[in-house]
């Protein structure tokens, strides 16, 4: 399996974040993409060549050309204000609020675009971000061409990304922009499984509506977990999308044998799907010892995770997410890839 990469992931670097009520170093960082490439090549999973760059129209399949816009500029505006540091909002759009009409300054649209204070816009932010839906895309144009599996090591992650917000990381969703040109070069039916610890809230608000990508999520549960609002189970998709959306929350504590079984039955409501290609949003978050979660799947469980979606026997693309056990992402992540390239599935889902 082939990687692509771009080390201008390097030129998004937050600052900092407030967890539990502390100023700390950000969880979200390049070791993180590095140390996956370390162990991509320790493994020998095959060559790693760098994006092509595509237009901005792929992305705003997706997005809105405001949300892009913004992007592109808020740093520049944020300096333009005599401002040092890092552009980040610090108020929200919430209830009784217009959600109809996008402030003109710069505060207000941080307000109106950003749902965190987690995902902080550096001078160069634009620059990676740009490189980390190349990667994807890239990804996505070689299976499209006929590869059977391509591993994009996003930097930074996208699947909190909606089509007009951004946050938890993330600010285009690179998982959602390579399903769409998956389904732009002829894919007729896309599956997206999201196995990060965290649900894809911006991925499943993305293709909610749509029956042409389905969307399968397994993550903490929104009683208790990040992004929170969103993620629950009786969340089924909406007009033409109904049935197209499958949401498998699961408790804090969650082991292999609770987090597998959902494994299951989101690959089995895959194959049933008869999808043509599978991205998956591929986070490692839910390691035993991940800083920020609270799963507890150890080593050799990411290699029968790769097992079992490979058994599904279609076009798959993975697209890098989260995990913040930074020394053990690189075996974490390698070993779903190793594990898809040897196969080896003990619960083999029903393929229709
Ligand atoms: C508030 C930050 C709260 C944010 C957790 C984000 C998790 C991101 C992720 C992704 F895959 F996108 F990287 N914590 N200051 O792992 O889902
Ligand atoms: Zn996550």
């Amino acid at each position: 399996m082939k990687t692509v990469y771009s080390a201008d992931h390097f030129l998004h670097r937050s600052p900092g974040e407030v967890y539990l009520g502390e100023y700390v170093p950000a969880f979200e960082k390049p070791e993180r993409a590095e140390l996956v490439l370390a162990r991509v090549r320790e493994v020998g999973l095959g060559e790693v060549i760098t994006p092509e760059v595509f237009p901005l129209s792929a992305i705003t399949r997706v997005h809105t050309p405001g949300l892009v816009e913004f992007l592109q500029g808020a740093h520049a505006q944020w300096v333009a204000m005599g401002r040092t540091g890092a552009a980040a909002p610090g108020t929200w759009m919430t209830r009784g609020m217009r959600q109809d009409r996008i402030p003109a300054g710069l505060d207000g649209r941080l307000a109106y675009y950003g749902f965190d204070c987690g995902t902080p816009i550096t001078q160069t932010t634009w620059t990676a971000v740009k490189s980390s839906a190349d990667v994807a895309l890239t990804g996505a144009a070689m299976l499209s061409a006929g590869a059977a599996s391509v591993f994009s090591l996003c930097r930074p992650p996208g699947h909190h990304a909606g089509s007009d917000h951004y946050g938890g990381y993330c600010f285009l969703n690179n998982a959602a922009i390579a399903a769409q040109k998956l389904r732009d070069d002829g894919a007729r039916r896309v599956a997206i499984l999201d196995i990060d610890y965290h649900h894809g809230n911006g991925t499943q608000q993305i293709f909610y509506t749509r029956e042409d990508v389905l969307f399968v999520s397994l993550h903490g549960h929104p009683d208790e977990e990040y992004p929170y609002l969103l993620g629950y189970e009786d969340e089924q998709g909406a007009g033409a999308g109904v049935g197209f959306n499958l949401n498998l929350p699961l408790n804090w504590g969650t082991d292999w044998a609770g987090w597998s079984g959902a494994l299951e039955t989101g690959l089995a409501r895959i194959a049933a799907y008869r999808a043509d290609a599978i991205v998956v949003s591929l986070g490692v978050d839910t390691y035993k010892d991940d800083p920020i979660s609270h799963f507890l799947l150890e080593h050799s469980h990411f290699s029968q995770i790769g097992a079992c979606i490979a058994s599904l026997g279609r076009p798959t693309l993975f697209v890098m997410e989260g995990g913040y056990a930074v020394a053990e992402i690189g075996i974490n992540a390698a070993n779903v890839l190793t594990g898809f390239e040897g196969a080896g599935c003990r619960a083999k889902p029903q393929p229709v």
